[in-house]
């Protein structure tokens, strides 16, 4: 007998609310919820892939465990955790807590304990490594945010705006950010009807460029010099917002000077957009009566990524587009406490500079987190505090670190490397333990992960207060011994010894102020009494969002801004030294650089995959098993390169093999190409299966942030030539 029940993907970050059918106890059929009051029946081809996801043939079904002549055996759960807990202990005896880290990735966010649970680990075995993937992906915006402050009522909102920009990133693929992720064609054919004009910055002509008003399809890498010199033209033409500027702003006169050089000529000399259409974009941003910014991955990861973020929340305050006292909060909360919006500055904080010092290339802590770009360091360079042992909760270092020869050499020096993965990912092949968690709908799921991205940045996360829980709907399969993620570290936790405090990273108020909640370290606690504590304070009780039974809105419109306290004094930076420091530096820059390279590699999303997840779905990979090299038909035609032929690409630092594919989206001299592909070093020939990393293109000290450590993985300059096909 099949039954229907609703629930939450949990595929990737969008969290959409689905349908799903179980027959003997197994998942059968994954369909949009047509009745969600903000999904309204979206779902994607990965979404609807879980059933064969869950029942794939090569999904671990118990953990392993490496053996001593190479491969790995299965081994019982509760014995791998006794065994990886007498390893950590040894380690931790002989070189103290700061040889063990932590990399949380890609699947630590759907579940929500996973994190909280990892970090209550490294707390009580007192380990400052901890790393995620952010500090490879979008790591400006944090640190732009503290270095030009944050406004207590937060940004407007994609849904009444008339305006958005957006730069690198593509929400109709990603659905990330920028276009609200709960059904984001929905939401931009709405928003087109009411007359929304879309910005797009982007060298290639992506899904969202195709409902743009303007799109500026610049050289790769020069978002700076676009930015400034849409600032220019709102500065000189005085479009900007006097008012909120003169009241809450100080800076001004240092931006207006950073970003003279940056003429509408230069600009278009530079990054190659005609300057009429930056003009126009201009305009049409700063005249709009309502609407932000937003950057994705690619402008992050081109090389002054911190500059970029910087000058898109400069954009957004000079016109002024935070909400003010009296407008409604559009997202007051739901399992995250009331959001106390108040129409006022929250002042710069420290960016960098304090915490844990990296022993390498002088990084320190920072607003975006420890360098995940300088870890494999952290563990290739002897002496006192050399990392020894390696924790991956949900993540592929050696498909999404950048430097995958560095990565590879970092990995298999590790004494104890240990993953949590449902399947011998090209990390786990290496791992000394692979540990198999419960996945999807065999666990019970929450919307909370989703609600707090839009501590991420502008224009992610819900635009309005929704929330949803689901049960747990199946068993794993029969015969399996799988564990939740979380349920590693209590166990370790247990075995050492150690007990755990559990805070939930994002509350505030009277539930921030209570602290971390010490665990019962006897009675194991179920997934949903660490949802309990993780709504913890949640302005719409985790019981009431239960019994709904589904996802739902819990609007209330009497919550509005608040007036600034009297005698509020504090104001946003938009003059920050360090940053226009940099950007006068880029004024000085050549206009030509890197000529000994023809090429700029991007990166980009493909829609059937997530990172390096999907690979192995036969209907996710229909279209392309491998990644291939997208390219215009112009260069495609300069090189006499034909689609399917297979070229070697080349950074000076590695080169790989790319399976060409023609894109007149792309824009000439650039080839765009997705991450997270490829395989071991050894099996980089496996090209039409496999595809190629172009992680191992970038080296991670070489043009790197100094901040945040992230190199250059986009736009990097490259070579072409046609490969000799083995
Ligand atoms: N060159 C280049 N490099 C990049 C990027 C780029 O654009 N270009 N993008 C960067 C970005 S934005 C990111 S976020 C990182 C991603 O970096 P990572 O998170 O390290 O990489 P993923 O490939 O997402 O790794 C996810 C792993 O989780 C496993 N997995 C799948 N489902 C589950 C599950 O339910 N539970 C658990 N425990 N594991 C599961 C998968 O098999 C896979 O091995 O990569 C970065 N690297
Ligand atoms: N289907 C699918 N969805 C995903 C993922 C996936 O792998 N597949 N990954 C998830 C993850 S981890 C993340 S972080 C988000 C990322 O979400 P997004 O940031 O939206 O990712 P992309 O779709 O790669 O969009 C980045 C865009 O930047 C452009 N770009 C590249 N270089 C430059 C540059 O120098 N300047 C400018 N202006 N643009 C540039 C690329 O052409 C591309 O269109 O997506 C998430 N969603
Ligand atoms: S967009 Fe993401 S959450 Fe939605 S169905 Fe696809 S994979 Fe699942
Ligand atoms: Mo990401």
């Amino acid at each position: 007998m099949r039954t229907t029940h609703r629930s939450l993907c949990r595929f990737c970050h969008a969290h959409c609310s689905v349908k799903v059918e179980v027959e003997d106890g197994r998942v059968a059929k994954v369909i949009g919820d047509k009745d969600d009051p903000l999904y309204a029946g979206f779902t994607c081809a990965k979404g609807r892939e879980v059933p064969r996801q869950l029942a794939h043939a090569e999904r671990l079904l118990c953990s392993q465990r490496r053996r001593a002549g190479g491969g790995h055996e299965p081994i019982a759960s509760a014995q791998a955790i006794r065994e990886i807990a007498e390893r950590v202990q040894r380690i931790l005896d002989r070189d103290g807590p700061r040889a063990i880290a932590m990399y949380t990735g890609t699947y630590s966010f759907p579940y929500p304990p996973t994190q909280p649970m990892g970090m209550a680990f490294m707390d009580a075995i007192g380990s400052p490594m901890r790393f995620t993937s952010n500090t490879i992906d979008q790591p400006g915006k944090t640190i732009a945010l503290a270095l030009h402050g944050s406004w207590g009522a937060g940004p407007q909102v994609f849904d009444d705006a008339d305006t958005w920009l957006l730069l690198g990133i593509n929400p109709l693929v990603a659905l990330s950010g920028g276009v609200p992720n709960t059904n984001p064609a929905k939401q931009l054919h709405e928003a087109k009807k009411r007359g929304l004009k879309l910005i797009v910055i982007d060298p290639r002509r992506t899904e969202c460029a195709e409902h743009a008003t303007v799109h500026l399809q610049p050289k790769p890498g020069e978002d700076p010099t676009i930015l400034a010199g849409l600032l220019r033209v709102i500065l000189c033409e005085g479009l900007h917002d006097k008012r909120f500027l003169d009241e809450n702003v100080h800076g001004l006169e240092a931006l207006r000077a950073a970003v003279e050089p940056f003429t509408p000529e230069y600009v278009e000399r530079r990054a190659g957009v005609p300057a009429a259409d930056l003009i126009r974009a201009a305009r049409i941003f700063a005249r709009a009566k309502r609407g932000c910014a937003n950057a994705g991955t690619g402008p992050n990861m081109a090389g002054h990524g911190n500059v970029t973020e910087y000058l898109l929340l400069c954009l957004i305050t000079l016109c002024g587009r935070w909400l003010r006292a009296g407008e409604r909060v559009p997202n007051p909360g739901a399992l995250l406490p009331q959001f106390p919006a108040k129409a006022q500055a929250n002042p710069p904080w420290p960016a960098y500079g304090y915490g844990e010092k990296l022993r390498v290339r002088g990084f320190t802590d920072a607003a975006c987190g420890l360098p995940t770009a300088a870890l494999a360091e952290e563990i290739l360079q002897s002496g006192p505090g050399q990392v020894k042992a390696l924790f991956v909760l949900g993540g592929n270092p050696m498909m999404a670190w950048p430097d995958q020869k560095k990565t590879y050499a970092a990995m298999q020096k590790l004494e104890l490397l240990v993953t949590i993965d449902i399947k011998m990912s090209a990390t786990a092949k290496l791992a000394h333990y692979v540990v198999a968690p419960k996945v999807g709908y065999e666990v019970p799921g929450l919307s909370l992960p989703n609600e707090t991205l839009s501590f991420f940045g502008v224009g992610f996360g819900y635009t309005q207060p929704y929330a949803m829980y689901a049960p747990r709907l199946v068993d794993p399969p029969p015969g399996s011994d799988l564990i939740e993620d979380w349920e590693l570290f209590y166990g370790l936790a247990q075995q050492m010894g150690k007990p755990l405090r559990l805070s939930s990273s994002y509350t505030w108020g009277p539930a921030a102020s209570a602290g971390p909640v010490a665990l019962d370290m006897q009675r194991k606690p179920t997934t949903d009494e660490l949802f309990e504590l993780l709504c913890a304070g949640s302005r719409i009780p985790l019981d009431t969002v239960k019994r709904a039974g589904r996802g739902a809105l819990y609007r209330d419109d009497s919550i509005v801004v608040a007036p600034k306290d009297p005698g509020h004094e504090a104001r946003l930076d938009v003059g920050n030294q360090r940053l226009l420091g940099e950007l006068a530096e880029i004024a000085r820059e050549p206009l030509a650089r890197d000529t000994a390279f023809t090429y700029r590699l991007v990166s980009r999303r493909l829609p059937d995959v997530y990172n390096s997840s999907g690979r192995d779905l036969p209907r996710l990979t229909r279209k392309w098993r491998y990644n291939p090299a997208f390219m215009n038909p112009r260069d495609l035609e300069k090189e006499g390169l034909a689609p399917g032929d297979v070229i070697e690409i080349g950074s000076g630092y590695e080169t790989i093999l790319g399976v060409v594919e023609k894109d007149p989206t792309v824009r000439a001299g650039v080839i765009s190409m997705s991450h997270a592909f490829g395989g071991l070093p050894e099996e980089a020939h496996e090209v039409r299966i496999l595809g190629s990393n172009t992680g191992a293109l970038t080296q991670v000290d070489r043009d790197y942030d100094p901040i945040s450590g992230i190199p250059r993985m986009s736009a990097i300059p490259v070579n072409v030539r046609r490969a000799v096909e083995a």
